[in-house]
């Protein structure tokens, strides 16, 4: 409706998909994980502290990314699409209209800041086993 607001949007996604781009080092991508029909796509990715992942719903089925609050290192921010501040509240958006899902190209994001694995999955998709992890290295090790 408002083209000028559309266009600012997609400006912003393309800006952090490059700053996500240029810091995971997904190596020309848009994205760092993409998601077919019942997979995260890869489904490890390994960063640096400080450095963010971007997500994109690269295909046409609705998917989430919500973090396993029971699977992150400790002290570290939670995350999940929609921006649930928990696992049962990104659950139970879900239940509650589908909140935190992600049609087809779209993206969401996530800057890590504690070192360590951080398992998530796809809420409507677990099931078949639509999960990942993101490797948080300390800034400086190899
Ligand atoms: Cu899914």
């Amino acid at each position: 409706m408002d083209r000028r607001a559309f266009l600012a949007t997609g400006a912003g996604v393309a800006a952090a998909a490059l700053a996500g781009c240029a810091a995971g080092g997904s190596g020309g991508g848009e994205y760092d994980v993409g998601m077919s029909t019942d997979a995260f796509r890869p489904e490890t990715v390994t960063v640096e502290v400080g450095e963010t992942v971007v997500w994109r719903n690269t295909s046409k089925q609705g998917h989430t990314v919500t973090a396993y609050g029971d699977q992150l290192p400790d002290g570290a921010d939670y995350f999940a699409s929609g921006d649930a501040d928990s696992q049962s509240a990104a659950e139970d958006a879900w239940m509650d209209g589908a909140g935190g899902r992600l049609g087809q190209g779209d993206t969401f994001e996530h800057t890590f800041e504690t070192p360590g694995e951080h398992g998530y999955f796809c809420i409507p998709h677990e099931e078949v086993g639509m999960v990942g992890v993101v490797t948080v290295e300390a800034s400086g090790s190899e």
